[in-house]
């Protein structure tokens, strides 16, 4: 079953519950896997347990992560929205991104938080422990020189973040793959980034995503971190662009 199927079963089975007792359709990733207008800006079900990743990331992590963090981020981007007059239901998530610069700080830190963490989730997979494949594989050998070239230099643009933010890759408006990174909850679609261009993967290097069970150790995270990538939805959203 694909991330999608399973977020949109948990979703109807969460409306459900509930109690609204209408049918709501899964409507808020369209068929080309891209985010739609409204429900983008809110948090969606984790496609998986809080314990489905261990012992790469555990449990309790993944809860606070998920049911503190990114939710608190969700929560300000719509209060956010609301006091900036950004009407949710027709604006693309993407495009606050694209523009960011013209709003406050609390729109980029949380709207830039909710996007990141909504990615995250469905960058990650348990049991996976693969590579890419097909056009991307090609794509990164042609790029970075090999796989393993790739993740070094990812790892890197990790490791040497200072404080807290993202690591990227992401397929620039000219289709290269550049490896990078940003600093707090900005990425790389934000007007106001240096690095630019569609993330592809992103990987959270803030404390609060490791720091219960890897401590200062943020290399080991990160090398540990390869083995719940899911490459299958990495690929899709390169052959999409
Ligand atoms: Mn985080």
């Amino acid at each position: 079953m694909s991330t999608h199927n399973r977020s949109r079963r948990s979703f109807i089975k969460t409306t459900g519950l509930a109690g609204i007792g209408l049918t709501v359709l899964p409507s808020f990733v369209q068929a080309n896997g891209a985010a739609v207008a409204g429900n983008a800006f809110t948090q969606q079900p984790l496609p998986y347990d809080y314990k489905a990743l261990e012992p790469v990331i555990d449990a309790m992590t993944m809860e606070i992560h998920y049911s503190k963090h990114a939710s608190a981020y969700a929560k300000n981007l719509a209060d956010a929205c609301t006091a900036e007059k950004v009407d949710t239901n027709a604006t693309r998530l993407e495009d606050l991104m694209r523009n960011i610069s013209k709003y406050s700080a609390k729109m980029r830190n949380n709207g830039g938080g909710h996007y990141n963490h909504e990615l995250f989730w469905q960058c990650m997979k348990p049991g996976v422990a693969g590579k890419p494949e097909g056009k991307l594989a090609a794509a990164i050998d042609q790029g970075f020189g090999s796989f393993e070239a790739f993740k070094t230099q990812f790892t890197d643009a990790g490791k040497n973040r200072f404080g807290s933010g993202w690591a990227w890759l992401v397929v620039t408006a000219d289709k290269k793959l550049v490896v990078g990174s940003t600093a707090n909850q900005d990425n790389p679609l934000m007007d106001i980034s240096e690095l630019k261009g569609t993330p592809l993967l992103g990987l959270d290097v803030w404390e609060h995503a490791y720091y219960l069970k890897y401590q200062n150790k943020r290399p080991d995270y990160i090398n540990n971190w390869w083995n719940v990538v899911n490459w299958e939805f990495v690929q899709k959203r390169y052959e999409m662009g």
